[in-house]
């Protein structure tokens, strides 16, 4: 199996998983969106038939209503951010829901502080006051949908009284902001890993999905819905074909006609391309543990800190015959491997770049790798010529230039136009198409040109509180870390500013736990247990810890749960049960530095693994 990156560009995503398709000759490849916005990607082609947003983050300055659920963008994506408080300066409502109270709650309209878990709740209810109160956009939902009636049979359960105590917002909050979003000129709904990872994460979307179709607040500009991007080439390396069940551009690998235009364009003999849709991250792991899967080559993620159930995953990874890590530091997965292949960041490499808006962006190279150090493409060519693959690109714009000629939505984007313009908005289908920022406008990319209304109904998480682990852990992110902390734990600035793993608890909580601010707690589920620094936090729901997954000290995902969603596959990592104790053993740290400093980290390191 093979896992890409969406640290890299959108060229190395493409060969990679060319490498995997055709060199390992399976669909074994897939790479962090499945921990990410797998089930908003899920939920948006079928119900839309196209998984990127439909607007432009900046498009909340046209907006006369936001929503933004299940995501932290002061801390996580500042710079849209910046357009949410220029937004609601002049004006805009903004509507936060969330369970924790984040900076941008200081400038809302309102924050509707749910109960964690309860999105599909919270959502139907509001539908259920639209179609009650005669707020659906008849005309819309006529010409440019199917499956109403069914929505509105299944709505019909959810009054917001009924759903009040359930999700723990008051029914006269519901309505108010169901007919505040229904009846606005032009309202837009942005969201996160809030809503995106638990069991029913696809759920949570199918209902953002309904939510405006039923009001008709898509396809034009300031009004649609936009899932916020993380990594910063997410997007790209999705589209590239990152999926085990997709080829570049969303193409099925089940689908005949699929497997033949990629024969075709890769010069296979027909029936060469596996049939079948690969694993997929979670899923991998498993089949490690059952002797299915023997070897993998990882690019730039770092799964033994990243993946739910990290005690789990690591036993699994140091289980292969063959792992080799392909990455600009010696990570925690690096010191599971067999071979580590020292590769380029971004400054040292020429490559295209896809941001949450949809615009590819040129990046050039600015520096040369240090050291030893390669080139990520370099690497991938190099590895597919060894094993037998007859590959000759010469440049890096040779890989786009097949790239777009899979890819129907970039299919008009030349190098050369990139290199001129720095940066085009897809779809771009015909050579000197200006790009689309707002799509959807007159029709949906589904068969019948229309959306589909798909109905949800509630689940609970798949691991609820009892009263031996009765509390529930919330991971995510701090400002001053990117996820596993491999690269911001080095970075000496940031790693003075938030330099010792912390869960975040509500005063009274810790209190009640008999923690003071800055002593140690230790937070423990049925899969593992970590003890780390606790820190007073009003923002938190009484209940509930916040702990982000940076610190390897102090590794979260041994405690997270791996239970995917079905539709998906992607983890509950924002939910499971917990034990909260006062004390434990202090977090052990190791010196990133060089030399005799680097060689005690990894035998400390190692140690912690
Ligand atoms: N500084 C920094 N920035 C980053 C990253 C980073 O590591 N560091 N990572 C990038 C990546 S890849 C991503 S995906 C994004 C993620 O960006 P966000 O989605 O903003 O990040 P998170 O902190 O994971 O969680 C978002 C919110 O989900 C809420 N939440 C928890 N449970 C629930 C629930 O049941 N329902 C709802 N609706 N909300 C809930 C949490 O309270 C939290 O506010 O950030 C990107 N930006
Ligand atoms: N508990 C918990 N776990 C989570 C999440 C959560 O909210 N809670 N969020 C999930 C989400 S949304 C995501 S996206 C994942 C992220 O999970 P990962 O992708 O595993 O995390 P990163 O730390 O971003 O790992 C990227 C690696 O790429 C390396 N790198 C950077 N640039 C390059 C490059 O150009 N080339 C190469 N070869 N390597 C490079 C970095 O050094 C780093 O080791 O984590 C998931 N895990
Ligand atoms: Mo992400």
């Amino acid at each position: 199996m093979g896992f890409g990156s969406a640290k890299g560009s959108n060229e190395e995503a493409y060969l990679f998983q060319k490498l995997v398709r055709t060199g390992f000759k399976t669909n074994n490849v897939d790479h962090c969106t499945r921990l990410c916005h797998a089930s908003s990607v899920a939920a948006l082609l079928e119900g839309i038939g196209s998984g990127a947003v439909s607007n432009p983050v900046m498009d909340v300055t046209q907006a006369e209503v936001i929503i933004v659920i299940g995501a932290n963008p002061t801390v996580n994506h500042p710079v849209a951010a910046t357009w949410m408080k220029n937004a609601a300066k002049n004006g805009t409502k903004l509507v936060i829901m969330d369970p924790r109270k984040s900076d941008l709650t200081r400038l809302a309209h309102s924050h509707l502080q749910f109960t964690a878990d309860t999105d599909v709740a919270m959502l139907n209810a509001m539908m259920h006051v639209i179609v009650e109160e005669g707020l659906v956009d008849q005309s819309f939902v006529e010409a440019r949908t199917i499956g109403f009636d069914e929505l509105k049979k299944n709505l019909e359960d959810y009054s917001p009284e009924k759903m009040a105590p359930i999700c723990g917002v008051p029914a006269d909050v519901l309505r108010e902001t169901a007919r505040l979003y229904a009846t606005s000129r032009a309202s837009m709904i942005l969201w996160g890993m809030g809503v995106s990872q638990h069991v029913h994460g696809t759920d949570n979307a199918r209902c953002l999905i309904a939510l405006s179709l039923l009001t008709g607040q898509i396809g034009r500009p300031g009004t649609g819905l936009h899932p916020l991007r993380g990594q910063n080439n997410v997007q790209g390396a999705s589209d590239a074909g990152l999926i085990p069940m997709m080829y570049p551009d969303y193409q099925k690998v089940v689908e005949p006609a699929a497997r033949a235009k990629f024969e075709k364009a890769w010069k296979l003999a027909p029936g060469t391309l596996d049939d079948k849709p690969g694993l997929t991250v979670v899923e991998v792991m498993h089949a490690i543990g059952d002797g299915k899967v023997k070897g993998m080559y990882i690019m730039g993620e770092n799964p033994a800190m990243s993946d739910p159930d990290a005690n789990h995953a690591r036993e699994m990874l140091a289980k292969l015959d063959h792992l080799v890590v392909q990455d600009i530091f010696l990570t925690e997965t690096a010191c599971l491997a067999d071979v580590v292949l020292p590769a380029s960041a971004f400054p040292e490499k020429t490559g295209t770049f896809t941001n949450t808006d949809r615009l590819v962006q040129m990046a050039r190279q600015a520096i040369d790798p240090p050291g030893d150090a390669k080139q990520d493409l370099w690497i991938i060519q190099e590895i597919a010529r060894r094993i037998g693959l007859d590959w000759d690109y010469k440049h890096v714009s040779e890989v786009f230039d097949e790239m777009r000629h899979t890819m129907p939505s970039i299919s008009g984007m030349t190098w050369d136009r990139l290199e001129r313009e720095h940066a085009v908005t897809y779809p771009c289908t015909n050579e000197g198409d200006p790009g689309q920022s707002v799509v959807f406008v007159n029709d949906f990319p589904r068969e019948s040109g229309r959306a589909r209304f798909v109905p949800a109904d509630v689940i609970p998480a798949a691991e609820k509180p009892d009263a031996e682990f009765p509390m529930i852990l919330i991971t995510g992110r701090q400002l001053e870390h990117w996820h596993t902390g491999s690269m911001t734990r080095r970075a000496t600035v940031l790693d003075a500013i938030e330099p010792d793993p912390v869960a975040l608890v509500h005063p009274l909580d810790l209190a009640g736990l008999g923690v003071k601010p800055g002593e140690l707690l230790t937070i423990e589920s049925r899969r593992g247990k970590v003890s780390l620094y606790g820190r007073a936090d009003e923002s938190s729901p009484r209940g509930a810890v916040f702990v982000p997954f940076c610190y390897y000290e102090a590794a979260i995902n041994r405690v997270t749960n791996d239970a995917l969603d079905p539709v998906a596959k992607i983890p509950e990592l924002k939910y499971c049960a917990v034990r909260v104790t006062a004390g434990g053993v202090a977090p052990q740290q190791v010196s990133f530095g060089g030399g005799q400093a680097m060689e005690n980290s990894l035998a400390s390191m190692n140690a912690n693994l």
